[in-house]
């Protein structure tokens, strides 16, 4: 008989456990052995892990750069441009906003950092996040091909929409390269889908490396501090969001939740909103209805400048540190921290760790002591996993709500709950 094959959704997420549970249990019951780091956290899960994350990113310039062409040419007016990158760039700063304002009144309402020694002699070298004005100077690629060689990702956005709207006011020749576009976004998305199959065995491996080689008893020591960000990410996630998409969308929130539930794993097991953008993008333009016109532009935009989980973590470890350092942070303090944090995501590719990066800048700018981040770097990988999940879903909702308004949502997809993510 045939048997009923796991949805590809099923596997993924029992690779996600089972790599979870191997990993505790190795990390249990071989606690110092080389020979288990040897051949499995250093050897066969670290191999396998690093193969699905480059396997991602190996797809995320090609398919961003002809998504973002295709979908910008087929636009039916270029002016709709400006209406698309004003709703969503206002949209992703505004939830970053809210996103870690409602994180620092949390960290000053539970005090995370009170009553804590400076027990750390981990330091940290900051290295210097990106000023806006040089973010924006840089917007323009001197050479694309260099754009493409070094994924950066607002580069390649800025090319490929002056590129598709080229090809849309040229005529005839922009036609016949459409054709071809429309061909070659149609193989890369179908690697996708391919490359997906061994998203199983990469989340697998991923988890079993990290829980194998994950102390606890750091988290411990630092257990408000890593709660309450992970209750504010899980707030954030479950509550903010479905209240913006109902609220504005007026789409339901449930359904939107279960389909994103692979880009999270994705975003969580990676801790790369890159990496994830090829699944993001997959599942908002398949199976959550939006047009390619706009989720080829809103998603690699978002994967670059929407980071509200990371807003998150700097909202809760600004406050901490200053509670740890005992230096009281004023209200100007905090506003001028709302503002850089929220503008620092601006300008930072999402990347493992990035958030780190971009908490030196916003430490810098109220006078903490950046080696703070010592404090808390320990506690970080598994932080940094969780909120990347909140980053992409925070992508995808804003989205589908530029989407609905600008008619570009077909909502017989969004709202077809049986849409799986089934190899087509
Ligand atoms: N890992 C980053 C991302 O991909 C987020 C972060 O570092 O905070 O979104």
């Amino acid at each position: 008989e045939n048997k009923k094959k796991l949805s590809l959704t099923s596997r993924i997420v029992i690779g996600m456990f089972a790599g979870i549970a191997v990993g505790i249990l190795l990390k249990a019951i071989f606690p110092d052995s080389t020979l288990v780091e040897g051949y499995l956290t250093k050897g066969l899960f670290y191999v396998v892990g690093q193969i699905f994350i480059s396997s991602l990113q190996m797809l995320v310039v090609p398919l961003v750069f002809v998504s973002l062409v295709v979908g910008t040419c087929s636009l039916s007016d270029p002016s709709k441009l400006g209406r698309l990158g004003g709703k969503s760039v206002g949209l992703y700063l505004i939830t970053t906003a809210i996103a870690i304002t409602f994180a620092i009144a949390m960290a000053v309402l539970v005090q995370p950092g009170t009553g804590i020694e400076l027990a750390t002699d981990a330091t940290y070298e900051p290295t210097q996040a990106p000023s806006l004005a040089q973010v924006i100077i840089d917007l323009f690629p001197t050479n694309p091909f260099n754009a493409f060689a070094n994924g950066n990702m607002l580069q390649i956005i800025v090319f490929a929409l002056l590129f598709g709207i080229a090809m849309a006011l040229v005529g005839k020749p922009g036609e016949r390269i459409k054709t071809l576009f429309d061909d070659f976004n149609e193989v890369i998305m179908k690697l996708v889908i391919i490359l997906m199959n061994i998203a199983p065995y990469g989340v697998f491996a991923l988890m079993a490396k990290l829980f194998s080689e994950t102390s606890f008893e750091t988290i411990f020591s630092l257990g408000k501090y890593f709660l309450l960000v992970l209750f504010v990410l899980i707030v954030h996630a479950l509550v903010t969001y479905p209240i913006i998409l109902k609220g504005l969308a007026g789409m339901n929130p449930i359904i939107f939740l279960r389909k994103m539930r692979e880009v999270q794993i994705f975003g969580f097991s990676t801790a790369s909103s890159n990496a994830t953008m090829p699944v993001t993008l997959e599942t908002v333009t398949k199976r959550l209805g939006v047009h390619n016109s706009v989720g080829s532009f809103t998603v690699p935009l978002g994967a670059t400048i929407n980071m509200d989980g990371t807003a998150i973590m700097q909202g809760v470890a600004t406050v901490f540190i200053a509670q740890v350092y005992l230096v009281d942070l004023s209200i100007a303090d905090y506003l001028m921290v709302v503002l850089t944090a929220t503008l620092a995501s601006v300008g930072t590719a999402g990347v493992p760790g990035v958030g780190m990066i971009m908490l030196a800048m916003v430490l810098g700018q109220v006078g903490l002591p950046v080696e703070g981040i010592g404090l808390i770097i320990g506690v970080d990988r598994l932080l940094d996993m969780t909120r990347t999940a909140v980053n992409v879903t925070g992508d995808a909702m804003v989205s589908v709500i530029v989407a609905k308004s600008e008619g570009a949502l077909d909502e017989d997809v969004f709202n077809d709950a049986k849409a799986d993510l089934k190899e087509r």
